[in-house]
């Protein structure tokens, strides 16, 4: 379909562990926007390093990498016209004390005091990123 597009989303290890999948996902799906793929999977040092080579030089790397893999991901594959902005629009920005009330991160997420920007989902940035990140997490 023409101005069809796709983005990756994941429910992070801290959403997956508070039982907020089915939560997430139906916000997707309520804002109209289709699961094309889904799956869940506890990530690798590799597939992550990848997913996040952009922040491979930042102080918060390793504690990143550490917090992405303390438990199961649900990555998930959501198609829609404009979805890329759409989803991150429904995220929420990246800090979740300060992201706005009626994204996922503004409501649902908050500091927990422990260094860590815990923040339940990541949305791709870009169509690029988008495109970048589905091929990393679904080969
Ligand atoms: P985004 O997820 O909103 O796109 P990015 O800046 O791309 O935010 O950062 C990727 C992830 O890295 C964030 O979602 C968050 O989990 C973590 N992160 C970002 N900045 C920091 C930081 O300053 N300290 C600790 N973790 C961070
Ligand atoms: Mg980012």
């Amino acid at each position: 379909m023409a101005g069809m597009e796709q983005t990756l989303l994941l429910v992070k290890p801290d959403g997956v562990h508070r039982n907020l999948v089915g939560e997430v996902l139906a916000r997707i799906e309520r804002k109209g926007y289709v699961i094309a793929d889904l799956k869940m999977l506890t990530a690798t040092t590799e597939i992550l390093s990848e997913h996040y080579s952009e922040h491979r030089e930042k102080p918060f790397f390793a504690d990143l990498l550490k917090y992405m893999s303390v438990g199961p991901v649900v990555a998930a594959v959501i198609e829609g016209s404009r979805v890329v902005e759409g989803v991150r629009s429904l995220s929420g920005s990246t800090e979740p004390t300060m992201a706005a009330p009626g994204t996922i991160r503004g409501d649902l997420g908050r500091d927990w005091g422990n260094g860590q920007i815990e923040n339940i989902v990541h949305s791709s940035d870009s169509p690029e990123s988008a495109e970048r990140e589905i091929a990393i997490w679904f080969k």
